[in-house]
């Protein structure tokens, strides 16, 4: 009897919490949280003590597939490589390197992300490489960067539960990172006051000093309220200001008019609750802010997460212990995913393609010819493909058949492609559409590191042989060799090495060194510490930026024909689009099917009650699904949980998107309803 226990990180959400598999004869038994994890100090939600159902599960793809007289046959390896790389070349020489797009992963090891971006910029010389931060906090890297010069979490989990205030806004923190809202839990009993601003009774809303339920979309005029106040009231740090930051006479010409009468009629949040939150949070010793998809999945979703930064910077909140903006990143490796440039505007480590000195040190790097133009965001591949310019497209990790918003336009640009591959661990709607699968090793089979939400880089530890019989990295180096260019990586190691000579923050990082607890970026060089929070004497770009900004409405809004607001997000046993989760007994078990929130004012004039069905529509499509009666939403308001791939709630959502960073606004749209027929 062969018995190892392997310590490694969580493949699911951001917090990125440690723990340890039992195998036995090859095979994962077990799954024990580790106490030494950093961000989950031996604490698991239930999706990390449940984590090995998935990886042997029986439907786990393990031979490349063909699609061979309309339908998807098994294949060997060389077939499928000999295949996709000609497909690939076609097109290449057909219409031009930039009809072929590239969508990759935050779910995968930095490793294999960097492989991935490598081959999309070598072979291609163009950046039509993205990834699901674009669908997500893509306007958390705008939006801080342009007010910090950094786009990531300003501070780490533990420090939240020390802190006097933590003002909440737009993250189901209990939900979808159930670690990090045990941090948050322990704020009240710490002394601290917890505030909560949702639209939704949410769990952490309930266990707050005080929730507000603003209008959807409505963020930029609240905290453009709560500015009005702290300055009026001279609560806000005028030290701070001169002498950390640059621009404020403009934010206070803009915060004028945002009055709490005027703020009420708009965000319907009540002026003395808009007085009250400006107090506690100007006023506490200590106060952090934390966000997640409430704030950036808008058209406006650069505009708040740069308010935010703007109400942090008024008050001197920022730069020192349990304080800062905190974006609670979403996929396990979505930090790593951004920091290793499977971005269109970036190299790795944000090194803008649109600076030239920046292409120069890959080209001689990686001996390759590379763009210095942006290339398309991940919905924008999808429009490329209507408008005919992309013909060819690369799926590494993702699902966008169920993910991406609008999915009926979506379905019809796949099915459209000349060549679609896709790499995944399990058959989904999107490999349904391809032309080639390749199977994917999951994060138990391979080496490597993820970066979570504190900027933290972490091992990830080989526990099983890998099941489909390649690593990742291995795959993207022998498709990137048969199309000419060599890759020969010998290990997972050997890839983060050269990641890190070229990117400065990881500069100092070694797997000797991540072996232990795993270190913060910025760690510039090997004796650096790492940096457990930012921007302590200094922004990183110098003085902070405070940027004015208007209340702009959301893109849609209910009229006559579609008089209600739908919101749609996660559930907790279930995550994205449920490849895995749904494959765990003990997970979908919670949480077996969708269904439509909906107020009892509504549901009583509708004549509805829970466990009926009901149809919804919007302009892009409708679903039917079982309603559920609640006071969780407001009258008007319906949520619809996106995870439910045969009634995927992107049938209905708009694919407007933020014109900073086009994001799209999945938070928002208008639908009606009535009984199912
Ligand atoms: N169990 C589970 N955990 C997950 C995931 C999962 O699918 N399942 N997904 C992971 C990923 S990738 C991500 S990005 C995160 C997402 O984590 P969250 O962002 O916390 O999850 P959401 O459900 O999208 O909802 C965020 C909150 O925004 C609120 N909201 C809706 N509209 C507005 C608005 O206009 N303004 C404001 N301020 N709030 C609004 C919703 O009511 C909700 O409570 O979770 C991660 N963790
Ligand atoms: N309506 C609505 N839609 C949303 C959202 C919302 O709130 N509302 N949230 C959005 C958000 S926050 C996100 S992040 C996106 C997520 O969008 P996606 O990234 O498209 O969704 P996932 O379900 O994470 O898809 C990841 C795929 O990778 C596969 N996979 C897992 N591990 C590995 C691996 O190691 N290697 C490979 N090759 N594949 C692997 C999984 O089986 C899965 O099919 O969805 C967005 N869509
Ligand atoms: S909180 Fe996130 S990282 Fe931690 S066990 Fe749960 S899903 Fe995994
Ligand atoms: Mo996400």
């Amino acid at each position: 009897m062969d018995f190892r226990s392997v310590l490694t990180t969580c493949p699911y959400c951001g917090v990125g919490c440690n723990f340890i598999f039992q195998v036995m004869d090859g095979r994962i038994i077990a799954t024990l949280p580790a106490k030494t994890g950093p961000a989950n100090e031996g604490s698991l939600c239930i999706k990390g003590w449940n984590v090995h159902e998935f990886v042997q599960h029986k439907d786990r793809l393990t031979k490349p597939l063909l699609r061979q007289g309309g339908s998807l046959q098994e294949t060997t390896w060389d077939q499928a490589f000999d295949y996709a790389a000609s497909e690939l070349n076609r097109l290449k020489e057909t219409y031009g390197p930039e009809s072929v797009a590239f969508a990759g992963s935050a779910r995968c090891p930095n490793e294999d992300t960097y492989v991935f971006q490598k081959f999309a910029r070598v072979i291609f010389g163009h950046n039509h490489v993205d990834h699901c931060a674009r669908l997500c906090h893509a306007p958390t890297v705008a939006g801080l960067a342009s007010a910090f010069g950094s786009g990531a979490m300003t501070n780490s989990f533990a420090e939240l539960a020390h802190a006097k205030c933590v003002f909440v806004i737009g993250s189901n923190t209990t939900v979808s990172h159930p670690i990090a809202g045990m941090y948050l839990m322990r704020v009240r009993g710490n002394g601290g006051r917890l505030i909560v601003a949702d639209p939704r009774k949410t769990q952490i809303a309930q266990l707050a000093n005080l929730h507000v339920q603003q209008n959807l979309g409505t963020d930029v005029a609240l905290i453009n309220g709560l500015m009005h106040v702290i300055y009026k009231n001279g609560w806000h740090n005028q030290a701070f200001i001169e002498s950390r930051t640059e621009n404020f006479p403009a934010l206070v010409e803009m915060i004028e008019p945002f009055t709490p009468e005027r703020t009420e009629a708009i965000t319907g949040v009540a002026a003395a609750d808009i007085l009250k939150i400006a107090e506690w949070y100007a006023k506490s010793e200590t106060s952090a802010i934390v966000y997640v998809l409430g704030i950036t999945q808008h058209t406006t979703g650069t505009d708040n997460v740069k308010s935010l930064a703007n109400l942090a910077m008024l008050c001197g909140q920022v730069g020192r212990p349990s304080t800062g903006v905190n974006p609670i990143r979403g996929q396990n490796n979505v930090q790593g995913a951004c920091d290793m440039g499977a971005l269109p505007n970036v190299l790795p480590g944000y090194q803008y393609v649109t600076v030239p000195e920046n292409v120069e040190k890959f080209e001689k790097a990686w001996n390759a010819k590379l763009s210095g133009t942006p290339g398309l965001t991940m919905v924008e591949q999808i429009e490329a493909v209507h408008q005919g310019k992309v013909k060819g497209l690369v799926v590494f990790g993702a699902n966008p058949a169920v993910s991406y918003p609008d999915s009926n336009r979506v379905q019809t640009a796949l099915e459209k492609l000349e060549f679609l591959l896709v790499m995944d661990i399990f058959p989904t709607p999107t490999t349904a559409f391809a032309h080639v699968v390749l199977p994917a090793a999951s994060f138990a089979e391979t080496e490597g590191t993820f970066s979570n939400s504190e900027r933290r880089v972490q091992r990830v530890r080989q526990a099983i042989a890998p099941i489909p019989g390649k690593t990742n990295w291995e795959t993207l180096q022998e498709l990137c060799t048969r199309m000419g260019y060599p890759m020969a990586y010998g290990s997972a190691e050997e890839i983060f090495n050269e990641m890190a000579s070229l990117t400065p923050a990881y500069g100092g990082m070694s797997f000797p060194r991540l072996n232990e607890k795993g270190l913060c970026w910025p760690c510039p060089t090997p004796d650096h510490p790492g940096t457990r929070y930012l921007h302590q004497d200094r922004f990183t770009r110098g003085k902070g930026l405070f940027q004015a900004i208007d209340y702009r409405p959301p893109a849609e809004t209910p009229d006559a024909e579609y008089p209600f607001w739908l919101t749609t997000g996660q559930l907790f046993s279930q995550y994205l689009t449920g490849t895995m989760t749904r494959r765990c007994p003990t997970l979908h078990h919670e949480n077996p099917e969708v269904f439509i929130e909906i107020h009892p004012e509504d549901a009583d004039r509708l004549h509805i009650d829970t466990g009926e069905k009901i149809t919804t529509s919007s302009r892009r499509g409708s679903i039917t699904a079982k309603a559920w009666v609640t006071e969780r939403v407001r009258p008007g308001v319906v949520f619809i949980p996106m995870h439910f791939m045969e009634n995927a709630a992107n049938r209905l959502t708009n694919a407007a998107l933020d014109p900073v960073t086009k994001t799209p606004e999945y938070k928002v749209c208008a639908v009606n309803l009535g009984k199912a027929a």
